[in-house]
């Protein structure tokens, strides 16, 4: 057993008496009240999922198992001369808890490059795609195509005993992430280089090797190692973690569950958003035959977008009520390595313009960026300017928040999601009586 499975053995065995004795003895307990408005209003705030591996605090933002994004940052270990951790470091910390050291890191590293290889139909399906398809669209099938390789599903027709489920769902969750950077950087080449291909390097981590393969030069390493972690995991409410939690509960294996979270990300509201900012901005961009705007030319701009009925991407949050801190890391790093790059400024001269107007315009409850906003600035100044792409690279991130979820699910034995619904009829009589 891998050092990382050994512990999170332990750690699973240590955990489970907390939920079952929750479930015995307080299972009653009431914690939350819904009104109408919350089941009319796509169930916002409504407190009816739990997970241990992150929380979102409205005004805070983002923990990882309790740790703050900057506390990440500092407290993983990096590789030798680079300012960004390892990626392996935080699937470690995200499922076991533990900050790792050097060697446990390492481990994890080369159980990933044990793992990365891809079969030979994986690349076929993705070369069956009609041209013009989106790359999250190839990205949900290649993993759904690897679904034939998984070893819950042999395990569980071989009978599998319940409390060892979670067991090959880490295998599973191991085999997918190793195989994601590969699947992903093959996406981009027969999309965007004429299939020109860099085989894959193992000798490196898996955010290094990504950007191996990508053909980007340093820093593009630091900026997968920062998107990757950044991105990975945003409590259980939002609809990629939520839709990979909900299909997982059927006992549907890591390969149909991640696939299934991948759509949802694949939405303009959701993950898509920081396609669709590098879009609006080329409109922008467009207009004004290349030249920064001003101040006063960007607020025609976003007023222009809201007067035509439209949102402005990358800006609100359903639960989010000041600036993301995924925001402000990249923002950070964008201030130290490409302050002078244009498209850096459009995007910070919109992070003065948007607040004020969005409260001016009165129905986003957050005007703040969300990281949406920033992200595309990165790959741009570093040369990925298919924006179409940006939310694979979500997708990357957010599959190690969500399977270490899944593998913690399938451990306390979380069973069959299935909330109620009502009818208006229903809720008509509530509100008379009322
Ligand atoms: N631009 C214009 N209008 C907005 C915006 C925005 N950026 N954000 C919210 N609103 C509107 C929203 O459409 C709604 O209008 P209506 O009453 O006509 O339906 C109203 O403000 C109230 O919405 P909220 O309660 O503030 O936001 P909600 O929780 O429903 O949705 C988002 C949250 C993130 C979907 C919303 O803020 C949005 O559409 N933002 C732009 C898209 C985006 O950046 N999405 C990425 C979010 C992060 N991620 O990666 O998932
Ligand atoms: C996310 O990272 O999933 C988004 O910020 C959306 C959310 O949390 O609702």
């Amino acid at each position: 057993m891998s050092g990382l499975k050994e512990t999170l053995y332990k750690k699973i065995e240590e955990h489970r008496p907390r939920t079952q004795k929750l479930l015995k003895e307080h299972g009653d307990v009431v914690i939350d009240e819904i009104t109408i408005g919350q089941v009319i209003g796509g169930m916002r705030g409504v407190k009816s999922l739990v997970t241990d591996i992150s929380y979102l605090d409205p005004n805070e933002g983002i923990r990882y198992r309790g740790y703050t994004l900057p506390e990440v940052f500092e407290l993983l270990p990096k590789p030798v001369g680079k300012e960004m951790p390892y990626v392996e470091g935080l699937f470690y910390l995200l499922l076991t808890g533990d900050i790792p050291n050097e060697s446990q890191i390492s481990d994890v590293v080369d159980e990933f490059s044990k793992r990365r290889i891809l079969p030979r139909y994986v690349y076929e399906v993705i070369d069956s795609f009609p041209c013009c398809s989106h790359p999250m669209t190839m990205f949900s099938t290649a993993i759904m195509t690897l679904q034939r390789e998984s070893f819950f599903v042999k395990k569980y027709h071989a009978g599998i005993n319940k409390k060892d489920y979670w067991d090959p769902t880490y295998e599973d969750a191991m085999n997918l992430i190793a195989k994601l950077p590969e699947i992903a950087s093959y996406i981009y080449s027969k999309l965007y280089q004429d299939g020109k291909r860099i085989q894959s390097n193992p000798n490196l981590d898996i955010a290094g090797n990504f950007a191996h393969m990508m053909g980007k030069d340093d820093p593009y390493d630091e900026v997968t190692r920062l998107n990757f972690i950044i991105h990975a995991d945003h409590e259980s409410g939002n609809v990629s973690a939520h839709t990979g939690h909900l299909v997982a509960s059927t006992l549907a294996d890591v390969y149909l569950a991640i696939s299934s979270m991948v759509n949802g990300l694949a939405g303009p509201l959701h993950g898509l958003a920081n396609q669709e900012v590098l879009r609006w901005l080329q409109g922008v961009m467009d207009k004004m035959g290349g030249e920064v705007p001003s101040e006063d030319e960007m607020k025609q701009f976003v007023w222009d977008t809201l007067n035509g009925g439209h949102l402005i991407p990358g800006f609100g949050h359903a639960v989010l009520r000041k600036t993301d801190p995924r925001y402000t890391v990249q923002r950070e790093f964008s201030l130290k390595h490409l302050a002078d790059d244009p498209i850096f400024k459009y995007v910070d001269i919109l992070y003065k313009v948007v607040p004020p107007i969005l409260r001016e315009h009165g129905k986003a409850k957050n005007p703040w960026p969300n990281l949406d906003a920033q992200t595309g600035v990165l790959q741009w100044h570093y040369g990925v300017r298919e924006y179409d792409f940006y939310t694979v690279l979500f997708g990357i991130g957010r599959t190690i928040g969500i399977t270490a979820n899944i593998i913690w699910d399938r451990a306390l034995g979380y069973p069959l999601e299935r909330p109620k619904s009502l009818t208006t009829d229903m809720l008509e009589k509530m509100a008379q009586q009322k």
